[in-house]
C-alpha cells in the first residue's frame, strides 16, 4: 500500500468456554512478546452467531503486524510507538445530519450499548489476511441512538489528528488526519461494527484503541482506527486512500478476487501466520460474506465501483 508520495445461544452455553478460550490464547501471546500479566482489564461480551468458526490468528500475530500509518508506514512500527498515545479521555463528535449531535464520551457510547465478540476474517488490500476476535458493537446501535435524518445518505469517520503523539503524522505521507466512509445501509448492515477490545481485552493501541469501526467484507483500509469524529451526509465524503491512489483504493473496495488492484494481483491471499510452507488461500468475493452483503451492491458493476 505504501504509495508514492449471539442470538440462537444462550449466554451459559458459551461464556465460560469461550471466556477460557480468550484467555489462554491472550495468555499464550502475552508470554510470546514479553507483556506481564494484569495490565489490561478484561471485558465481557456475548458470542455472535456472525463469528466465523475458522481459528483465530494469535494475540502476538493481530498486535504486531499492523498498518496504522500515524505511527509510520512499517508493519511493526505502530506496535513499537502506539504506546505514546493518550485514549483516556476519549470522546466521539458526532455531527451532520442527526438528532442529537454532540461530543459523546466514550463511556457514555458504551453505557448504552451490549458488547459481542465478533470472530471476523479481515483482509487487507495488500493481499494479507487474518482472523480476530474482536470486541464491538454495530454501528446501527449507535446510529439509532443519535437518530438518524432523512436526507443522510454516507456517514464520515476521522481518526484523531494529535501529531505530539502519533508521530507518523508529523510528515505528509497522507493527507490527515485519515477519513472513511460509507454508505448508509453499509453502516446499519449487522456486520459493520464498532470495535473497543479483541481477544476478551481492551484495544490495544496499535489495533486503533480506544474505539476502531471494522467492515468485515471490505479491504482493511475502510476499518478506520481511533475515531473521532462521525458525520451522517448526504454526499458520497472524501476518504484518504482514495484521495491518495484513486485508481488503486475505490470507495466502496468491497473484496473482490477479480478485480485486481494495478500492481498486484488480488485473486490470492496470504494468510499470517499460515506457516512458512503454507500455499496462499483463494480470496473469496466479499471476503466470504455475500450471503449477508450481496444484496447492497444489486444492479452494480463491481469492477467500476470496486
Ligand atoms: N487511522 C488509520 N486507520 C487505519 C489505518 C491507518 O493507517 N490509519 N490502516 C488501515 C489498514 S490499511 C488496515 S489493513 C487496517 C489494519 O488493522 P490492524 O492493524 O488492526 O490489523 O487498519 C486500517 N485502519
Ligand atoms: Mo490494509
Amino acid at each position: 500500500m505504501r504509495h508514492r508520495n449471539g442470538n440462537d445461544l444462550r449466554w451459559s452455553d458459551v461464556t465460560d468456554k469461550s471466556v477460557w478460550l480468550n484467555r489462554r490464547q491472550l495468555i499464550a501471546g502475552a508470554a510470546a512478546v514479553g507483556v506481564a500479566g494484569p495490565a489490561v482489564a478484561s471485558i465481557t461480551a456475548a458470542p455472535s452467531p456472525l463469528s466465523t468458526q475458522e481459528k483465530p490468528n494469535t494475540f502476538e500475530e493481530i498486535t504486531s503486524y499492523n498498518n496504522f500509518y500515524e505511527f509510520g508506514t512499517g508493519k511493526e512500527d505502530p506496535a513499537e510507538y502506539a504506546s505514546a498515545l493518550t485514549v483516556d479521555p476519549w470522546s466521539v463528535q458526532i455531527d451532520g445530519l442527526v438528532d442529537k449531535p454532540g461530543s459523546y464520551p466514550l463511556d457514555d457510547i458504551l453505557k448504552g450499548v451490549s458488547l459481542e465478540e465478533r470472530i471476523y476474517r479481515f483482509r487487507c488490500v495488500e493481499a494479507w489476511a487474518m482472523v480476530i476476535p474482536w470486541i464491538g458493537f454495530p454501528l446501527s446501535a449507535l446510529l439509532d441512538r443519535v437518530g438518524v435524518q432523512s436526507g443522510a445518505k454516507y456517514v464520515a469517520f476521522e481518526t484523531l489528528l494529535r501529531p505530539e503523539e502519533m508521530r507518523g503524522q508529523r510528515s505528509a505521507i497522507l493527507d490527515w488526519p485519515y477519513r472513511e466512509g460509507l454508505r448508509l445501509d453499509e453502516a446499519m448492515n449487522p456486520l459493520t461494527i464498532l470495535a473497543t477490545g479483541l481477544y476478551g481485552e481492551e484495544m490495544p493501541k496499535q489495533n486503533g484503541a480506544p474505539i476502531r469501526l471494522v467492515v468485515p467484507w471490505k479491504y482493511g483500509f475502510k476499518s478506520i482506527k481511533s475515531i473521532v469524529k462521525i458525520s451522517l451526509v448526504a454526499r458520497q465524503p472524501e476518504t484518504t486512500w482514495n484521495i491518495m491512489g484513486p485508481d488503486e483504493y475505490g470507495f466502496y473496495a468491497n473484496v473482490n478476487p477479480e478485480v485486481d488492484h494495478p500492481r498486484w494481483s488480488q485473486a490470492s491471499e496470504r494468510r499470517i501466520g499460515a506457516g512458512l510452507f503454507s500455499s496462499r488461500q483463494q480470496t473469496v468475493l466479499f471476503n466470504g460474506y455475500g450471503d449477508q452483503v450481496a444484496g447492497l451492491y444489486k444492479g452494480m458493476n463491481l469492477a467500476k465501483f470496486y
